[in-house]
């Protein structure tokens, strides 16, 4: 007992003065001011491991030092993964804005909280944490004296933007949730998000520009609002200067904003009361409303953000995610505003005004962190070195990649190209329901390997298993599995909005005790993790999830059924792959069929998720009891014949090869175009 207490007092005594002999030690309390308290916790392997043994102690004293509270809380976890029931420092209170805002402004009213890179290039402006403040306190009192009450939700509909980040955190300052739609997603797609969201209140742009092009965001919402009643009013800023046709129901935003104090009282909450929703896809064709609650969301944003990119004080963050997505929310604007950093919003594409975005705007803002998806390397590579080599990128310091799998070979040019050799490459896997980084590179110890293409260390807290079919837990190495978490963190999700049945069957009741991500993944040798893609109905395009079963639900009037798989895809990652069965005397051109298909699924959900390639078919193959078996689509695609499996459950298995015979037809159709 006694020399443990000792050196836990001594290294609290160092670590205040800032003087060691030991340089291990020193070390760490350098890396993690908490870890000094951390009995027996001499190295960042040693820390990482308490962080799991001791998941309480560690979380409390993280929780303590890295969020303001109003009022400290009194229970650091109440999680019961077996009841889907995930509680994390109830009895504090809190306010998410002040965490990302008023604190800093305390400090350093000047620094800059985010570079706006407009889509126009060169044109970059920065906004000060002060000016940050106000804008969001202006907002927020426009909201509140427009009835936007506590516990309310607002659809928010608008690209990446100040005014975008504004909204998201004077949601947070009134207490209200927010939801955040991707601004390319369609008039329908945004009317169910806002229609399950239960939204009054919607704030937009008369415009979007993104790759020198407008977008009629005004427009969509007004088609959107039509089929959803809760909806009173409409926020409207104006990022052009087109003006646009404003109905009763509409509110010019700034207009309203300049009529305000700069002063904002923020609402007292709750750690659990909901922060915000964000849906995403899932195997079934109803997108899911996953939600996040404040104070356990922040913290790991923060933590992740800190670590994973080892952002320090004065770094500039360029996550080019789209606000849209968890990453835009993790990784633009929580973990980078919490932590006191200085983020960039990118408004533009990888190929605008021409391929040397990216690395132009890494030379102008002297970006430090540079964080970006798989699908933008992949087409960059394509263009050639030249792009990224003219400009200069001396201020990177590391590189991370996010959304799917990072094929080796565009590691290896992320890392030698972009990178110079000289930046660790952090492939960083998590998801929507994760709220953060939850296997990744780093944290590890200073110069630990770093192996291409895998996502490798779990995070500080983070507990990942392996199960067999049978639901067992694979406990060697070197082996593959359906990849579970055994333990509870602070940033993970604690319900699907209006759909807590759901939640529990898609993640707890697979492997009783267990949050399931529905991914693959692969344990090395050496126990580092490997993810292989979904094991379920889901395709990730671009980085971007879209369930199988939300596209086969567009038919137009000439299709009788169809099925849609992922397949792999040079740039995208995956595309997608449309098996379509006409109805009975349909005679229709190819063409005019992709034509419809198209247009259907654009404005039933977005352009990403149209087909790539559709197949034409007399009948899909079926069980008995009429399930498609996609499993034998997948394989025909892959080409992989004699991986078919078991066949015997299949209703006519001359279906199989009527496949077969229109892939190998279409095939060479395509290589012909
Ligand atoms: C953050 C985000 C989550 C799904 C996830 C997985 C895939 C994400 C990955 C990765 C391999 C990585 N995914 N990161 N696969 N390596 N580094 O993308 O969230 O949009 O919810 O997607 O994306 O399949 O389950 P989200």
């Amino acid at each position: 007992m006694w020399p443990c207490v000792v050196s836990s007092f001594s290294r609290r005594l160092v670590a205040s003065l800032g003087v060691c002999g030991r340089r291990k030690c020193c070390g760490t309390a350098a890396f993690m001011p908490e870890a000094p308290a951390f009995e027996g916790v001499r190295s960042r392997s040693e820390l990482r491991d308490f962080s799991v043994s001791d998941s309480e102690r560690f979380w409390a004293a993280v929780g303590n030092q890295r969020l303001s509270w109003i009022s400290p809380f009194h229970t650091v976890q109440d999680c019961d993964l077996t009841q889907g029931r995930i509680k994390w420092f109830e009895g504090g209170k809190l306010n998410v804005s002040v965490n990302c805002l008023d604190r800093h402004v305390h400090t350093s009213p000047d620094r800059v909280a985010l570079i706006w890179e407009r889509d126009e290039q060169g044109s970059e402006v920065k906004y000060t944490y002060r000016e940050l403040l106000e804008m969001t306190c202006r907002l927020g009192n426009v909201l509140r004296r427009r009835g936007v009450k506590r516990g309310d939700c607002v659809t928010i509909y608008m690209p990446t933007c100040p005014l975008a980040v504004a909204a998201m955190l004077a949601c947070a300052r009134i207490g209200a949730a927010h939801n955040v739609v991707f601004a390319g997603f369609s008039a329908d797609a945004l009317a169910e998000r806002i229609r399950d969201a239960e939204s009054n209140t919607v704030i937009t742009v008369n415009q979007g520009v993104r790759g020198g092009k407008f977008t009629e965001l005004k427009k969509t919402v007004d088609e959107a609002v039509q089929s959803c009643p809760s909806v009173q009013q409409v926020l409207v800023a104006m990022r052009t200067d087109t003006p646009v046709v404003m109905t009763a129901r509409d509110v010019a935003m700034e207009e309203e904003m300049l009529k305000e104090d700069v002063v904002c009282e923020p609402a007292v909450m709750n750690s659990e009361d909901v922060l915000f929703l964000l849906y995403t896809s899932g195997s079934t064709g109803k997108p899911k409303g996953i939600v996040h609650t404040q104070a356990g969301y922040l913290l790991y944003a923060a933590l992740t953000h800190r670590y994973v990119f080892s952002y320090h004080d004065g770094d500039v963050f360029g996550c080019v995610a789209d606000i849209g997505w968890i990453t835009g929310h993790s990784y633009t604007v929580y973990g980078p505003l919490a932590n006191g950093g200085t983020t960039v919003l990118f408004e533009s594409t990888p190929i605008y005004p021409d391929p040397g975005r990216y690395w132009n705007t890494v030379e102008r803002l002297k970006i430090n962190q540079f964080y970006g998806a798989p699908t933008a390397i992949r087409l960059l590579l394509k263009y050639g070195d030249h792009w990224v080599t003219k400009y200069d990128r001396s201020t990177l310091k590391t590189l991370g990649s996010v959304g799917e799998p990072i094929n080796t070979e565009a590691w290896e040019w992320y890392h030698r190209v972009v990178g110079d050799g000289r930046c660790p490459v952090v492939d960083t896997w998590w998801q929507t329901e994760t709220g953060g980084i939850c296997i990744a590179p780093r944290p590890s110890e200073p110069d630990a390997e770093i192996v291409p293409g895998m996502a490798m260390r779990p995070f500080f807290g983070i507990k990942p298993v392996l199960m067999d079919t049978e639901g067992k837990v694979l406990t060697s190495n070197n082996t593959s599995g359906a990849l579970c978490m055994a333990q509870p963190w602070p940033g993970m999700a604690r319900t699907i909005r209006n759909n807590h049945q759901r939640f529990i069957e898609t993640y707890y009741q697979p492997y009783p005790g267990y949050f399931f991500t529905g991914d693959g993944a692969y344990r090395s040798a050496q126990g580092y993790y490997q993810i292989t893609g979904r094991l379920d109905d889901v395709i990730n395009v671009s980085g971007h999830r879209i369930g199988t079963a939300e596209i086969e639900d567009n038919q137009c009037s000439a299709v009788a059924e169809s099925a849609v798989i992922g397949f792999s895809h040079d740039i995208k990652g995956e595309g997608v792959y449309a098996f379509v069965v006409l109805k009975k005397n349909i005679d229709i051109k190819e063409d005019d069929l992709s034509r419809q298909l198209n247009k259907m699924v654009s404005k039933k959900i977005a352009k990403y998720a149209c087909p790539d390639v559709i197949q034409l078919a007399n009948r899909l193959p079926k069980t008995r009891s009429g399930k498609i078996m996609r499993r034998v689509l997948r394989k025909v695609v892959e080409r992989d014949l004699d991986g078919l499996g078991d066949l015997s459950t299949l209703d006519d298995p001359t279906a199989v090869q009527e496949i077969v015979e229109g892939h190998n037809k279409n095939s060479a159709q395509r290589a012909l175009k």
